[in-house]
């Protein structure tokens, strides 16, 4: 590996600078990559065509000094292999055709085969891997079950997920046959990936903020401690670090470390130098610029990496990021200036 260090930083072993990705860092802010899902004609077709996919995963590799690449995929895309009809239309973001709607959907689910039901996504993995040679290391990722019911039962994005809450409330055990079904399906997808060439795997529970205290423990902690423990026990997957990030999830740290994973992915509402003083130096932490950061001028972009680095501390262990995904009206000319500021400033 030309760049390792980014996996170095998950093992918490010095590096000679930070590293740093961008969650969403193939995405709409940059013009190549408007030009190639233009060519696909739709966004799930981007993500189903291997050779397309790479080639936007490879596009901010390209432009920017990253020290990691992440797959070009969705968290969606294991509830469409399970049957719901996975389409994302253009100003209106994700939806499904066949949503969860009764007990009987639910019960009728089974967890997908990743090498068949999901193969364009291996092909995918096995092709960046090979078109990166070895330049830096390759993230795989998935949704965390909460966030992927979430989903499943709304159809679509919602700012409260009340559906999926509802459920729970009323039918726990309902809700724990769908949770089950889909950290199973989660911890094959991940594993699969590792094993097609994946080297740091990534769970995002997006919406694992909305939930009150006993309600995440119930819901949503417990199944990604679930998956965690399952990717130990594969051969394949046992020694690829996995980040979880929980977002707006601050209050759950210490139990978020106890899972397992190598590290925690971190949003902007708390910070660095907090967070470590909380889990010591049990796991790796990423993240964790305001995205609206790169909205600012070059020097309020520089002055944040500083203050980041700095509550951070002289430790390893860190790997910076936004601490949510970059969005679509960032000119790309700042993002730059957020990558050299971090390698520039960490490395004195
Ligand atoms: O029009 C387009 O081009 C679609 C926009 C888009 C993109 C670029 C979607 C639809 N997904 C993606 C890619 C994507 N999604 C990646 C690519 C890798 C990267 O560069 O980081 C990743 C990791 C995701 C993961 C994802 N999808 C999450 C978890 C991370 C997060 O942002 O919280 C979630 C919640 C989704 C669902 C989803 N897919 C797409 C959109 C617009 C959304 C969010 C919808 C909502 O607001 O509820």
């Amino acid at each position: 590996m030309t760049n390792d260090r980014f996996l170095r930083a998950l093992k918490r072993e010095p590096v000679d600078c930070t590293p740093v990705w961008i969650m969403r860092q193939a995405g709409r802010y940059l013009p190549e990559y408007r030009a190639t899902r233009a060519r696909a004609g739709s966004f799930v077709n981007l993500c189903k065509t291997p050779e397309l996919a790479c080639e936007v995963t490879l596009q901010p590799i390209t432009r920017y000094p990253l020290d990691a690449a992440i797959l070009f995929s969705d968290i969606l895309t294991i509830p469409d292999a399970m049957g719901l009809g996975l389409s994302v239309e253009e100003g209106i973001g994700p939806r499904f055709a066949r949503p969860l709607r009764t007990r009987a959907d639910i019960e009728s689910l089974s967890v997908p085969d990743p090498e068949t039901d999901l193969r364009y996504v291996m092909e995918a993995v096995r092709l960046i891997r090979r078109e990166l040679h070895e330049r830096v290391p390759l993230i795989g990722f998935a949704g965390s079950p909460w966030t992927l019911a979430c989903y499943m039962i709304e159809g679509q994005g919602s700012d409260n997920f009340a559906r999926a809450k509802a459920l729970a409330w009323d039918d726990a055990a309902t809700m724990h046959r769908l949770l089950d079904v889909v950290a199973r399906s989660v911890a094959g997808y991940l594993a699969a990936q590792a094993a097609a060439g994946a080297q740091a795997l990534m769970i995002f529970d997006t919406w694992g903020g909305l939930l009150a205290p006993e309600m995440f423990d119930e819901f949503s902690l417990r199944y990604l401690a679930q998956i965690v423990q399952s990717l130990k026990l594969d051969n394949a997957a046992k020694d690829v670090p996995v980040i979880v990030f929980s977002k707006g999830a601050n209050s759950h740290l210490e139990q978020l470390a106890d899972t397992g994973c190598a590290a925690l992915g971190l949003d902007w509402t708390i910070g660095l130098g907090n967070a470590r003083m909380r889990v010591g130096d049990s796991v790796a932490l990423q993240g964790n610029l305001d995205p609206a950061v790169l909205k600012a001028s070059p020097a309020a972009i520089r002055h944040e990496v500083e203050r980041a680095l700095h509550s951070f501390g002289p430790h390893p262990g860190h790997v910076f990021n936004l601490g949510h995904g970059i969005t679509p009206d960032v000119d790309p000319e700042r993002l730059a200036v957020l990558i050299d500021a971090v390698h520039e400033l960490s490395a004195k």
